[in-house]
């Protein structure tokens, strides 16, 4: 098979792991980079052998042959881009979140069907080494009907350190992190039937909530509780950015804790198990178990683009989880049951 070529559109602080990630992968090949500012994709090409550089996208999507585009750029220029592949018919990855509102990530999503172009969405949490297990332990039964979950991500890490975007961000926490949690929530219980949210700001110095609380109805029937905050507090179990599940099943339950153990108890007793990510030298290792976690979801988008195997997080996909998103603003700020 040939190697399938694509530009990456962004160069910021993802790019680099998002690079080294498609590296990993066999039959794959970056051609071309933009950014709007020259330098910063320069910079990129030259530490990853990247062929091409732009500082305008008309002209790269005119000038080379490509089967994909990953667009890593902030949120609000997504759309854009993504027209702009659909109207060249060249396949689409855009990074989480998909959009800055849920009509227009609708919009996104009609424009690449009707366009007949295969859209996917970057959406890696689910693909993280534990939560697999996590999910593969409910798939076999073993704790029976799960009834009830808590999803925790909880950390005082500071993100704003290396993403410094995220201060400035209106609708914060739930866009950037809720994104994955509530994905993950989908990932392992089905869709929400009701959904009722809190949010909350600690950091004084941002302009969007940094706490969010979410409780969904989901699937059969399993009540889902999603904390997530990221106050800058301390915090005993702190491991940014592990997250942390607690199922309860009529016949057991199962736990995922710190440091990846994954904790399965029936009537037989507990049985403990570490699954931790695989380890990669271009990780940051402060983000070690998400950077691990963007090869398989890049190869499961690769199956996608191939037409080899089903992609998980396509665009209508993640249209389920946009919704989630913005249904959990809108309960906040109503503070009411939203029912889907
Ligand atoms: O931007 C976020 C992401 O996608 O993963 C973790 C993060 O960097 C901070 O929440």
């Amino acid at each position: 098979m040939s190697n399938l070529r694509f530009a990456m559109l962004g160069t910021g602080f993802w790019s680099q792991f998002q690079l080294a990630a498609w590296r990993e992968l066999n039959g794959v090949e970056c051609v071309a980079l933009y950014n709007r500012t020259r330098g910063k994709a320069e910079a990129l090409a030259a530490e990853f052998g990247v062929q091409s550089v732009y500082d305008d996208p008309e002209e790269l999507l005119r000038s080379e042959q490509l089967d994909f585009v990953d667009i890593v750029t902030d949120v609000d220029t997504h759309s854009r881009f993504v027209q702009l592949a659909a109207e060249h018919r060249v396949q689409v990855i855009c990074q989480k979140p998909m959009a800055p509102t849920l009509a227009e990530a609708e919009r996104m999503v009609s424009l690449c069907e009707a366009a007949s172009v295969p859209f996917f969405v970057h959406e890696n949490w689910r693909w993280q080494t534990p939560i697999r297990q996590l999910q593969r332990v409910l798939a076999e039964g073993t704790i029976g009907r799960p009834f009830r979950a808590r999803i925790d991500m909880i950390s005082g890490f500071p993100v704003f350190a290396n993403q410094p975007f995220l201060k400035e961000l209106e609708q914060f926490i739930l866009t950037d992190l809720g994104s994955h949690i509530l994905d993950v929530a989908r990932f392992l219980f089905g869709e929400a039937h009701t959904l009722y949210a809190q949010t909350r700001r600690v950091h004084s110095d941002i302009k969007g909530e940094d706490v969010a609380t979410v409780l969904m109805r989901m699937g059969d029937d399993v009540t889902v509780l999603c904390a997530m905050a990221y106050a800058g507090n301390a915090l005993e179990h702190d491991r940014f950015p592990e997250t942390y599940v607690f199922v309860e099943g009529d016949r057991g339950s199962v736990e995922l804790g710190p440091d990846y153990w994954v904790r399965v108890t029936t009537e037989s007793g507990t049985h403990a198990r570490r699954y931790p990510p695989p380890r990669y030298g271009w990780a940051d290792p402060a983000y070690d178990v998400v950077h691990a976690s963007i090869v398989p979801c890049n190869a499961n988008v690769l199956a996608g683009l191939r037409g080899t195997g089903q992609a998980e997080t396509t665009g209508q996909d993640n249209l389920q989880t946009v919704r989630l998103v913005f249904a959990a603003y809108d309960s906040a700020a109503a503070d009411r049951v939203i029912k889907f």
